[in-house]
């Protein structure tokens, strides 16, 4: 039983170790995708950024599958007492510090979705950051998030 034990604690040490090599440059965690009605104009998708590095890392890209449309960073920004969507060049993340991605803040957008997933589907995203590095993750598609006025995400870019 103790034997048991303590090689259930060695392996965990290992991938504790694997983990903190990979936490070098930025972690993301729970990337999630809001669910959205088939006829939607557009996908947001959102994540933690973690920076466990001493300089600023930004994410500077995301691919998706073309399905899902053209993806793009935002930033949603009350202005003139109105919630508005701008775009962004990239989602910094300061040193030792995260930056969350969340409905009403920076988010992730896919725009023009030929096929809106469902509740329950996983959404492959490939994130590059500005350290040269890059992560594929799997964004579970959810019901949730704050309802802006006028339904949530509203179109207006640019
Ligand atoms: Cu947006």
């Amino acid at each position: 039983m103790n034997m048991n034990i303590s090689r259930v604690l060695s392996t965990l040490f290992l991938l504790a170790t694997v983990f903190s090599v990979r936490a070098e440059g930025v972690m993301v965690s729970d990337p999630w995708v809001r669910a959205a009605p088939p006829n939607a104009p557009a996908l947001a998708a959102f994540m933690s950024l973690e920076n466990h590095s001493g300089s600023e890392v930004a994410l500077i890209g995301v691919t998706a599958a073309a399905e899902l449309g053209r993806v793009e960073m935002h930033r949603t920004k009350m202005a003139d007492g109105m919630m508005k969507m701008i775009q962004q060049k990239n989602i910094p993340v300061a040193p030792h510090s995260s930056t969350v991605l969340k409905p009403g803040s920076w988010h992730i957008m896919m725009i023009g979705p030929a096929k809106v997933p469902t509740v329950g589907d996983q959404i492959h995203l490939t994130l590059s950051f500005s350290d040269g590095s890059e992560q594929m993750v799997m964004a579970e598609v959810r019901r949730g998030g704050m309802m802006m006025k006028g339904g949530g995400h509203q179109m207006m870019h640019h």
